[in-house]
């Protein structure tokens, strides 16, 4: 297993990507996301979808990084259409919900549980009073297809980080408005090294007790209470948080998540300027606790617009720490035909001043056309090598894993979807047998409904 050997403490961050699930479709079910609205209704590509996830992870593994997958969820999920009171077998179910709503049809066939930045938050050990890796799977709240993934989450979560001596995974918070919480996406987690105590950022866009300056033409997903109720949950000092609000201006140019306008990785903070509504003494409050400052590389409006942001998703790049201690940008292959953005990547990666020396493009289109770049793909784990060792094995990397998940999606995933093909019972029951397949793989039985 790669190392980051290096590291004090043998403390690395181990990513985890959502594999792409056989379903994914462009259904156009989020509001506030733009690639989402403007891709509704075209035909998907689930197979390559996938392999493409794939390659990024194997990309990753190879620069050296431990890399680890979760499962996609049981779509479609059939027995949401019966809670809603609709009946009988399969191909009527489907039909009858199409009739009644096609989008609630849409709802219960997603993929989205792919973007694996909206699993949960997470909180490493050394920010911890109890000094273990507290979990809480995000409750979703703000879009109905996404609501359903949060019990399914929980349990692959609990599956994956079972031991309870290294590991608390919460239940979701309360799934009401209130605590509105997207995970991970709305979470920058600062410190001098992964496995030293770091600060960590919350990100809201919606303050119930302050709902003057709120985003206009599209909702905002993060509330501040949800974000609160974390901090306790996870027992994190308060001294070593930090909340921010979105700019609501950029919620309105389609920054539905923080992950689409600023990132961060150790000292580095990767943002744009209309990120966030709060003041920039932000900044300072941020390194504090660090004892040294923060390297802030900030995108101003005259290197690039809001609009260049979403649609290159340049800081929904990964950036990440090689084992030499360098960083690279892990950006979407958009980023680098947007020639402003893309002459913006090279002088930060020429820059000496911060560490980022190296930019590697990935293909991951399919996703990117519904909103999903790199950074969404995977949740952030930073873990120490004991944490590491008591991970559930089945999921993390390896060449020989993934070269089976390649095999297991070239023979079974469909080559196409478009939205008519969400009313076949045929492509339903095969969604189970390849899901039923994929838990023997990934050595994680009964993570299913239809496996109790
Ligand atoms: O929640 N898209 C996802 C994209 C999530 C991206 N994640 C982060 N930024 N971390 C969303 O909006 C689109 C599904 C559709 O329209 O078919 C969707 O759910």
């Amino acid at each position: 297993m790669p190392m980051n050997d290096t590291t004090p403490r043998g403390f690395q961050e181990v990513n985890f990507d959502g594999l792409i699930g056989p379903t994914h479709n462009y259904a156009g079910l989020s509001a506030g996301n733009i690639a989402s609205l403007s891709n509704a209704g075209g035909i998907s590509k689930p197979k390559a979808a996938a392999l493409q996830g794939l390659s990024k992870m194997k990309a990753l593994m190879d620069l050296g990084l431990t890399q680890g997958v979760l499962p996609p969820q049981q779509r479609p999920d059939l027995a949401f259409l019966r809670a809603i009171g609709f009946e009988g077998p399969d191909a009527h179910l489907l039909a009858q919900a199409n009739d009644a709503d096609p989008t609630l049809l849409a709802a219960v066939w997603s993929a989205s549980s792919m973007w694996a930045a909206n699993a949960a938050t997470v909180s490493p050990s050394p920010d911890t009073a109890d000094h273990k890796v507290h979990l809480t799977p995000a409750n979703l709240v703000s879009n109905l297809h996404r609501s359903i993934e949060h019990p399914t989450t929980t349990r692959a979560l609990r599956m994956i980080f079972k031991n309870p001596d290294h590991f608390t995974v919460h239940d979701p918070l309360p799934t009401q408005a209130r605590f509105a919480d997207e995970g991970a996406a709305n979470h920058v987690r600062f410190a001098n090294t992964h496995g030293e105590p770091g600060i960590e950022l919350f990100v809201y866009g919606v303050d119930v007790h302050d709902p003057s300056n709120s985003a206009r033409t599209y909702p905002s997903r993060q509330t501040r209470a949800a974000c609160e109720a974390i901090v306790r949950n996870h027992k994190l000092n308060a001294s070593r948080v930090v909340f921010a609000r979105q700019h609501p201006d950029a919620i309105d140019a389609g920054v539905f998540h923080n992950d689409v306008i600023a990132t961060g990785n150790e000292r580095v903070f990767l943002y744009h300027e209309q990120a966030f509504a709060t003041s920039r003494s932000m900044l300072t409050d941020l390194a504090a606790p660090l004892g040294q400052p923060l390297i802030p590389i900030e995108a101003h409006d005259t290197d690039f617009s809001l609009e260049d942001a979403v649609k290159s998703y340049l800081f929904n790049s990964q950036i990440v720490t090689l084992p030499d201690q360098s960083m690279a940008l892990i950006a979407p292959l958009e980023s680098s035909e947007n020639p402003r953005v893309s002459k913006f990547i090279d002088a930060m990666v020429a820059d000496t001043a911060n560490p980022v020396n190296a930019v590697h493009y990935l293909d991951v289109r399919e996703s990117m056309r519904n909103g999903g770049g790199p950074a969404c793909l995977r949740l952030r784990v930073p873990l120490s090598d004991t944490e590491l060792g008591a991970v559930h094995q089945g999921v993390i990397l390896t060449d020989e894993l993934h070269a089976k998940l390649v095999d297991f999606v070239s023979r079974s995933y469909p080559d196409e979807l478009n939205q008519s093909d969400l009313l076949d019972p045929a492509l339903a029951q095969s969604c189970i047998e390849i899901l039923d397949e994929l838990t023997q793989i990934l050595d994680l039985p009964a993570l299913y409904p239809f496996q109790h």
